[in-house]
């Protein structure tokens, strides 16, 4: 029997003995490898922190300690380690386990997460209730070095610092976010465990010790402590951590787990705010993912053996790369243009920008508010920045946006990426909420394309307004079809919309990616007898009011559609306009379908629109109870839409 084999919870894992502990790390490590091979998922930030987990449940009492693991895409061997071991092949998928953290999964799960940077805030607020409660219990934090880049991470860590709360805050500290890590933090961080001065008193402390009497042992460890904190602040320039209050001890070797329990041994009785500096290899353990962290972020199903994808690639390109060239393209016209991303040059495909464009390109690490605010501080200069995050991280932004961009009528193009349904990241990272948010803002221009070529005539047309913001969303997909040259592509004026399919029964508000869909199901109706207009309502705001004013002249139902949140998406936009402007005439019958008002769960980019009713069959029921009709039932005349259901 295998050591896994015995361990389904911690509470088994703290009956192994150190020599079995090792064997696990190795056991769960492979086991990681063999089952991400197969279905895919995040992959190398996990195999980092094996040993970490294992010493993490192995000396404190979890889950009555408690664990706030940052991020939760290094998560899966906590998972393996706290029950979850059977339904790992499950994760991501629709139905099956979590990608990131869920409370609602385990209570080894303590703070839900898949945002970067909310542990030292979450740990903290934990901390501080223990105290006013009376308990014992022990919190952590484990933060990577990317997030710990964020401003949240720090204003955490302000508000610790000054106090005397129990609470370890353990730095995983691999030199890497998603793509390499960037910053001063990382250069600081990086300089102090690269220091010669300070490694060589390190190993040297660490040998005398080594040849020390046994029960002489823990007199000289602790001696050796207090010389090398000493030396510390002599040595290393800063000091950072214990300028902000926090006691640090490290660093430790990550994958030593005998330094790792020994070390975790100590702090456990320290008291006060303290932190754990942590040197891991993101990868660690699987070749292919050490040599290359950055690609082996997150995996599609492999080969184990040789680490080729097993997936083909399909015919058309994504969204995110037809705009990483096509913004390259603008910019070789237009030199005042700037990209800007907030830690994911990759996934937004900002890197392709970079490559042509070094000196124009902005990786400002995980900071989406600072992104915003330094591309106001850019606009103000006469600089065009693109700014290119996805639609969920965008979020963090809103105040900035708000504050520092619309207010002054800066023009800042923003790109969200991954707006929508994103699939198997689920509830932290849909683009839900971006049509909302921006609508609200005043003087935001609203966008979303229908494909891939709107997209690059949108974002040229955007980078080309000077009087205010301008936003584009897109989707975590292929472009319906094949993308021509920017200058092929025809230029569109700013609000207009456009009819795609001429109707009599029913109009349909397509907005995105609902476009194509909403032509499905049209091409469907007319076999059953319904005449659908299908309308491309690239603009959100301004909207095309000629257009609308035709459309509801014309109509006697109308049914808009969008991959966002519907309480307050374009759906309620447009019925609010119409029913506030007594020139826009009311249909008798008005229906929005949008993501409904909870929070959409993981799974597939298909299952989770058709459970939204946003594919060609939901938008096609939609249209019959509109219309008030049963599949089948024969074709309406004029006129007979208005009994249906109500606005
Ligand atoms: C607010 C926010 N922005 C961006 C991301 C995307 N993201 C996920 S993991 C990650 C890198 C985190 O780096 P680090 O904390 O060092 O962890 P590592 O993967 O290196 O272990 C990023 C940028 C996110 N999860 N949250």
């Amino acid at each position: 029997m295998s050591v896994l084999e015995r361990v389904s919870l911690p509470a088994d894992l703290r009956k192994l003995s150190r020599e079995e502990l090792k064997s696990l790390a190795t056991e769960v490590r492979e086991r990681h490898i063999d089952v991400i091979s197969q279905v895919g998922g995040h992959f190398g930030a996990s195999l980092g922190v094996t040993e970490l987990t294992v010493a993490l449940h192995y000396i404190f009492e979890t889950p009555r300690d408690r664990l706030v693991w940052d991020t939760g895409h290094q998560a899966y061997i906590h998972k393996i380690l706290t029950g979850r071991n059977e339904r790992l092949p499950t994760i991501r998928q629709h139905g099956g386990l979590a990608p990131f953290l869920s409370r609602r999964e385990s209570e080894y799960d303590t703070f839900g997460a898949g945002h970067a940077a909310t542990s030292i805030s979450a740990a903290l607020g934990m901390a501080v209730a223990r105290d006013l409660l009376g308990r014992e219990e022990k919190v952590l934090a484990i933060i990577g070095d990317g997030a710990m880049g964020c401003g949240l991470a720090y204003e955490a860590l302000n508000n610790a610092g000054h106090t005397d709360v129990d609470l370890t805050v353990v730095l995983n500290d691999n030199d890497m976010s998603i793509a390499p890590n960037v910053g001063a933090m990382n250069k600081y961080l990086t300089n102090m465990i690269t220091n010669p001065v300070y490694n060589r008193f390190r190993s040297e402390v660490k040998a005398i010790l080594k040849k020390a009497p046994k029960n002489l042992g823990a007199l000289m460890e602790s001696i050796a402590g207090r010389v090398e904190e000493s030396a510390k602040h002599l040595l290393i320039p800063g000091m950072i951590f214990e300028e902000l209050g926090f006691r640090y001890v490290g660093p430790v070797d990550g994958h030593d787990l005998d330094d790792l329990l020994d070390t975790f041994a100590r702090v456990k009785d320290l008291g006060g705010p303290v932190l754990v500096h942590v040197l891991t290899r993101k990868g660690r353990g699987y070749g292919p993912a050490e040599d290359d962290p950055f690609r082996w972020h997150a995996a599609s199903p492999f080969d184990k053996i040789s680490g080729a994808g097993k997936k083909k690639s399909a015919g058309l390109p994504r969204y995110q790369k037809v705009f990483g060239r096509g913004v390259t393209e603008l910019g070789k016209q237009d030199p005042r243009i700037v990209v800007i991303t907030a830690g994911m040059p990759d996934g937004t495909s900002s890197d392709v920008f970079a490559e042509a464009f070094p000196d124009r390109h902005f990786d400002v690490g995980i900071a989406e508010g600072h992104a915003t605010t330094f591309a106001a501080g850019l606009a103000t200069q006469g600089i065009r920045p693109v700014v290119a995050i996805y639609s969920t991280f965008l979020q963090r932004a809103y105040d900035s946006i708000v504050h520092d961009v619309a207010l002054q009528d800066l023009p800042v193009v923003f790109c969200m990426d991954r707006a929508g349904v994103a699939g198997p990241d689920g509830p932290t990272h849909h683009g839900a909420f971006d049509i909302g948010y921006m609508l609200t803002v005043p003087g935001m221009r609203v966008t979303a394309p229908k494909d891939g070529a709107e997209m690059l005539a949108l974002l040229r047309l955007g980078i080309s307004l000077d009087d205010g913001p301008f936003s584009v969303r897109w989707p975590r997909a292929t472009v319906p079809e094949a993308v021509p040259p920017i200058d092929q592509i025809p230029h569109v004026a700013l609000g207009s919309w456009e009819v795609e399919r001429e109707g009599s029964d029913v109009a349909i508000l397509a907005v995105g990616t609902m476009v194509g869909s909403a032509l499905d199901a049209a091409a469907s109706l007319s076999g059953e007898g319904v005449s659908a207009t299908v309308v491309n309502c690239r603009f959100l705001k301004p909207y095309d009011r000629d257009l609308l004013m035709d459309v509801l002249q014309r109509h006697d139902a109308v049914l808009t559609i969008e991959e966002g949140a519907s309480p307050n998406g374009f759906g309620a936009f447009i019925a609010r306009e119409i029913l506030e402007d007594p020139s826009l005439r009311m249909p008798a019958a008005f229906g929005s379908l949008g993501l409904p008002d909870r929070f959409v769960e993981h799974g597939s980019r298909e299952v989770l629109l058709a459970e939204a009713g946003l594919d060609e069959n939901g938008i096609i029921e939609r249209v019959r109870l509109l219309l008030g009709r049963n599949a089948g039932e024969p074709r309406l005349e004029n006129g007979e839409a208005s009994a249906r259901e109500s606005a």
